[in-house]
């Protein structure tokens, strides 16, 4: 990155990656034509591929390690903890979420504590992406039933590409290592007073690599834990 685009802030950009090794060159690529002004933080969740090879050939990252699978959550959890700019970008490593809509959402960081790149705020772009049933409207109960109980309106809870910034977590304690960590954050985002600010986004279905996704199981748990949080809000224990 010899000269980084510094129209925009700095920011730390969290990308967690487990058994990526066939979209990784092209997420690189990607990333390099954009010039960013971004320490990137990539956190191999114990790849049994040659991911983590990969990551610490990519200059000027900062790698972190785990010995054993500590769940999407734990990586997000471990990668912005890591970094200490002012703001923070989470986003996949298999160019599903296109790392070209990295600048427009950390502009739309300047003014919103939380930004989501929604695939479903435009109706063009949601019709493009071709996400199937089950992902479409599992992704629509989940974002509704999230927004009905915490006041939000976000058209995609179950994004994995969002900006943060950094003082938005503050008072937030993570229990939740899985891909639970989503309905956590939102929760805890609402319940410390953050609305979420959705920009849209052109999803590209993963073309490499597997779904490690298991949506039936994960719906369950996200419901229960919903439930959970909303209980524990009307409680006064949430924050
Ligand atoms: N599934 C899974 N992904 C992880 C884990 N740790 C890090 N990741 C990364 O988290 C991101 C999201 O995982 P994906 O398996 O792509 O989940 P998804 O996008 O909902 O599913 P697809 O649409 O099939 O790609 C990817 O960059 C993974 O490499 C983990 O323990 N399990
Ligand atoms: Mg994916």
């Amino acid at each position: 990155m010899s000269h980084p685009n510094t129209s925009l802030p700095r920011f730390d950009l969290v990308v967690p990656v487990y058994n990526e090794e066939a979209g990784l060159p092209q997420f690189f690529s990607r990333l390099d034509k954009l010039q960013l002004n971004c320490q990137p933080i990539f956190v191999d969740n114990a790849s049994t591929d040659n991911s983590l090879a990969l990551l610490k050939s990519y200059p000027n990252a900062q790698v972190i390690e785990h010995a054993q699978n500590e769940g999407y959550g734990g990586s997000l959890i471990d990668g912005m903890a890591a970094g200490s700019s002012d703001y923070i970008v989470v986003i996949d490593a298999d160019c599903e979420y296109p790392p070209e809509s990295i600048p427009a959402l950390v502009r739309a960081l300047k003014s919103h504590s939380v930004v989501y790149a929604s695939r479903f705020l435009d109706p063009a772009l949601e019709q493009a992406a071709n996400m199937g049933f089950i992902k479409t409207n599992g992704n629509r109960l989940f974002s509704f039933a999230y927004n009905s109980l915490f006041k939000q309106h976000t058209t995609d809870l179950y994004t994995g590409c969002k900006g943060l910034q950094r003082s938005a977590l503050n008072n937030i304690e993570f229990e939740q290592k899985g891909f639970e960590h989503v309905t956590e954050l939102s929760v805890k985002l609402a319940a410390n007073g953050h609305t979420i600010f959705d920009i849209a986004i052109q999803y590209e279905p993963r073309a490499t690599g597997n779904s490690k996704m298991h949506y039936l199981q994960d719906g369950a748990k996200f419901l229960k834990l919903l439930s959970h949080y909303y209980i524990q809000q009307r409680q006064g224990k949430l924050v």
